[in-house]
């Protein structure tokens, strides 16, 4: 059965693979899943066509036969539970893994992202420098955390799963500030993630889709 995601028509972080689309296209290509691509227009996402299969006018999607997802957390995990490779086969060790996912989108996430978001369209604030320090503040705590956990280990709990892929997914919005480069074995830890074949072929695509955007 054909799986079809939906993806930004033309992203605003210009192809460098930020967008929630490209945490799919990853997983999909580490299970060697084949999946076609939706291109949809901030103005689409909001229609009525687009809010039918998410509720929020929002991308990613997840169309596969009848079954439609959205909520990109949701969609790894349905990826990684119908497909080998992503979570270990024992029940504990892939409890733990789904533990991971969980923190990664609810415990690190939201101050990432935020602070991302602050530092595009909160610039012009006289209280920006204060909240921007605050949210840097927020970002370190779950990274002090989230290093001493990791210390030298490659991965977050034994073998590579879906929780790496979302907790690197999260990550790599940090790296256009500096915090990431406080904490050598985290920005190891992302450069690793990025090293995989899969996570190349998924930047690849997302970024030929902006490309061509910007070409056309
Ligand atoms: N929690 C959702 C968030 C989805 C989300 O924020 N998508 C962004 C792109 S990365 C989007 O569609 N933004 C446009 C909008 O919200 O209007 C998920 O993980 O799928």
């Amino acid at each position: 059965m054909t799986i079809t995601i939906t993806a930004f028509e033309r992203s605003p972080d210009r192809g460098r693979g930020l967008a929630r689309d490209m945490r799919i296209r990853w997983a999909l290509e580490e299970v060697g899943q084949p999946y076609e691509v939706r291109l949809v227009s901030f103005k689409a996402m909001k229609e009525p066509a687009h809010l039918a299969l998410q509720p929020f006018g929002q991308i990613p999607t997840y169309e596969e036969g009848d079954l439609t997802l959205f909520e990109s957390g949701a969609i790894v995990l349905h990826i990684a539970e119908r497909h080998g490779g992503l979570l270990p086969d024992e029940t504990n060790a892939r409890a733990r893994a789904i533990s991971w996912m969980f923190a990664a989108l609810n415990t690190v996430e939201p101050p990432v992202f935020d602070h991302s978001l602050a530092r595009i369209l909160e610039r012009d604030q006289p209280w920006y420098e204060q909240r921007l320090r605050a949210l840097e503040e927020s970002i370190r705590k779950r990274l002090d955390s989230l290093s001493a956990h990791l210390g030298d280990a490659d991965w977050l709990d034994g073998a590579f799963s879906a929780g790496d892929l979302l907790m690197v997914s999260v990550l790599l919005r940090l790296k256009s500030s500096n915090i990431l480069d406080e904490y050598p074995n985290l920005a190891a830890y992302v450069a690793r993630a990025e090293a995989r074949p899969a996570y190349q072929r998924a930047f690849a695509a997302q970024l030929a889709v902006f490309q061509a955007a910007s070409a056309g």
